[in-house]
């Protein structure tokens, strides 16, 4: 996996936030300073890392809950979306148009990965049934036009190319009239040390004659933010369309190239990620964040989110309720799950012989609002009082309700919830199925804060 240093530490990243009781400004702080501290390492401008997290808090701190989503989840979203945002954002992957042939010209410097990237899109698109063809017009290094050949080769795909022609217009129109038939045309080009006077015209010219319909610079991730540089100034003098990011494999600064490009206006095409033929890829922003934070697209990372906090949280709550040995984190954690998916379910399915039950949906439910009151109230205990909820009397109950500004009845109200799901749990622990059918149905229709014992 390229970037796998970046990878792993914005994922612990998001663990934290799975991890976190709640989601408040003292979390987003720590995140912001987190996805800064990877970026940085990653080489992405201090600046570019400065305006992304700027985004990332003020997003969080501002936007409303989102419908489906809960705190968690939305604030995880955000933060993959402003990340997407900033190594292209929407941008689609590129897919050859109908167009018979289409040309694409690949430009750069001097063992940037021209030759090579040349063969992989060539095997790339040769593998995805398309009809290639690519032609040399490099003729500045001697071993270019046996070495494109021989990637041709394996690549089973058409090679053209003149070995000792001089002139790169004149290898090309040589062979013009034999590429008509293909439906993709890759033109390899001569790079330099630098985009010289010398290269620019060098590429005006064969720009001219072949009339490519992009064209593409090659460019290696370890030149880092000077990416951008590079980027603009090919796109402005050789009217580049896009870029091909090789050897990110190399690198861990391979953060500081994507981001640079995408600030330019030639968007990032295609990847290298190895000096294998296949070691290749097409690039979309939404992928490449999603991969890099471990999850496949969005929906698979709020599918992961969910079962985050599911299956490993809901088992160890499980066991705890089972035990009788929960306390009000606890029940605060597993309200909120019932709000989303209702993993009372789950803790139901963990019990033997109670997996086939089913549950009333509005058994599952969760007062909206009451959450929000809970947490406020949470906030004002100590820890000694969320752990043991029962010490919760006299004074101290009018403390935390000063404290928090919320009426001593809801206090009430939530310490007596407590009491009733520790009893519930108990009576789950003990009881038999026909048992919990019944107990299931009377709590069908209330909701669980209307159950009764
Ligand atoms: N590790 C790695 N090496 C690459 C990649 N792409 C190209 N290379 C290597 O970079 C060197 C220069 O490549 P070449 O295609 O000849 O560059 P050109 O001068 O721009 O045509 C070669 O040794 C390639 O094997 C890549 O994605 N990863
Ligand atoms: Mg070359």
């Amino acid at each position: 996996m390229v970037l796998d240093k970046l990878g792993s530490s914005l994922k612990s990243t998001l663990q934290k936030i799975t991890r976190a009781l709640f989601v408040d400004e003292k979390l987003i702080n720590e995140l912001a300073k987190d996805i800064q501290r990877s970026l940085l390492q990653a080489d992405v401008s201090v600046k570019l890392v400065f305006e992304v997290t700027k985004r990332i808090k003020e997003r969080a701190l501002q936007e409303k809950e989102a419908k489906g989503l809960d705190k968690k989840e939305q604030l995880i979203t955000i933060v993959y979306e402003e990340l997407t945002k900033f190594i292209g954002g929407d941008e689609e992957p590129f897919s050859i148009p109908k167009k018979k042939p289409f040309t694409i010209m690949l430009v750069g410097l001097f063992g940037n990965g021209k030759t090579t990237t040349a063969g992989k899109l060539a095997n790339y698109y040769k593998k995805r049934g398309s009809k290639v063809a690519v032609i040399q017009t490099d003729t500045w290094r001697p071993a270019a036009h046996e070495q494109l050949q021989t990637l041709a080769k394996q690549a089973s795909v058409d090679f053209y190319g003149k070995e000792d022609e001089k002139d790169p217009v004149k290898i090309y129109d040589e062979h013009k009239q034999s590429l008509h038939g293909y439906d993709l045309v890759i033109v390899d080009t001569a790079g330099r040390d630098a985009l010289s006077q010398d290269l620019v015209k060098e590429l005006e010219r064969i720009s001219k004659a072949v009339r490519a319909d992009e064209r593409w610079l090659v460019m290696a991730a370890d030149v880092g933010q000077a990416a951008q540089q590079q980027a603009q100034q090919f796109h402005d003098t050789a009217e580049v369309t896009g870029v091909i990011i090789s050897k990110l494999d190399g690198t861990a600064k391979g953060g500081g190239a994507l981001s640079a490009c995408a600030v330019t206006g030639a968007p990032v095409r295609f990847i290298g990620v190895g000096e294998k033929m296949d070691e290749f890829e097409l690039f979309s922003p939404k992928g490449f964040v999603g991969r890099l934070l471990g999850m496949g697209d969005l929906e698979a990372l709020l599918d992961k989110a969910q079962a985050a906090i599911s299956e490993e949280e809901a088992q160890d709550l499980g066991r705890k309720f089972l035990k009788g040995e929960f306390n009000l984190i606890d029940l605060y954690e597993q309200m909120q799950a019932m709000k989303k998916m209702g993993p009372l379910n789950k803790i139901v399915e963990m019990v033997p012989g109670f997996s086939q039950l089913k549950m009333p949906k509005e058994a599952l439910k969760v007062q909206e609002g009451k959450l929000e009151l809970w947490r406020v109230l949470m906030d004002s205990m100590t820890k000694e009082e969320l752990e043991d909820p029962d010490t919760i009397r006299g004074s101290r109950l009018e403390r935390i309700s000063k404290g928090s500004g919320i009426p001593a009845s809801e206090l009430r109200g939530l310490l007596k919830q407590y009491k009733q799901s520790k009893k519930l749990m108990k009576m789950m622990k003990g009881g038999s199925e026909k048992d919990m059918q019944k107990l299931m149905q009377r709590m069908g229709g209330k909701g669980m804060s209307g159950m009764k014992f």
